[in-house]
């Protein structure tokens, strides 16, 4: 596990359904209602209450859905974390279309919502870069520079935690990182 910002931002590997936080972030779809992926495994592993309480959250304050770059809260079901913060990312279309800013907005949303909530550690997956096609260096930076502006600026969440899924996009966060820290 490295860690940087002062042990404020770690970044690991494994599933995130069994990480040691308060929160996990949930890379959702519009819809709510799961799907594969990160958004599959969350579902399976916290059980039908999840579900429940996104379709309460779809009838009462989303009905056309959650748009991307939002996010919302549910409590976590049957995971040992207390919450799940469900936001949807933007799908690459080759650059186009803003996803750049609405992947940050994935991630300044997220944060301000578990600092609002009083979240003190957070786990996120990398947003975007699975079913949804988004380059994961350039994830990587986005993701890094988002939460290190979030963190200077809020005392909570205390920490956040970036879990990946394989050594290999850990790698390359790492590499897509060290770039990105030398112009700061
Ligand atoms: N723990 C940590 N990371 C994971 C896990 C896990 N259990 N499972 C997958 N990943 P994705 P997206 C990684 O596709 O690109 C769903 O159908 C995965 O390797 O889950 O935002 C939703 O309903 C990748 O690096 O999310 C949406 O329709 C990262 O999590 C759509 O996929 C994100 O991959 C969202 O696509």
């Amino acid at each position: 596990m490295e860690q940087f910002l002062s042990d404020r931002l770690t970044v690991s590997t494994g599933d995130i359904t069994s990480m040691d936080v308060d929160a996990i972030v949930n890379a959702a779809n519009s819809s709510l209602y799961g799907g594969g992926g990160v958004d599959g495994a969350i579902h399976r592993a916290g059980g039908p209450s999840i579900l429940e309480e996104c379709r309460d959250i779809r009838s009462h304050r989303y009905p056309d859905g959650l748009p991307p770059g939002k996010a919302v809260i549910t409590k976590a079901g049957d995971m040992s974390c207390d919450y799940v913060i469900h936001t949807v990312g933007p799908i690459w279309h080759g650059g186009k279309t803003d996803e750049r800013e609405v992947l940050a907005d994935a991630y300044r949303n997220s944060l301000k919502l578990a600092s609002e909530t009083g979240i003190k550690t957070v786990a996120f997956p990398a947003i975007s870069t699975g079913i949804y096609g988004f380059p994961k260096k350039l994830a990587a930076v986005i993701a890094f520079e988002t939460i290190q502006e979030h963190l200077r600026r809020n005392s909570l969440p205390r920490q956040v935690k970036l879990v990946f899924f394989s050594e290999s996009d850990l790698e390359c966060f790492n590499q897509a990182v060290d770039k990105s820290r030398m112009s700061v």
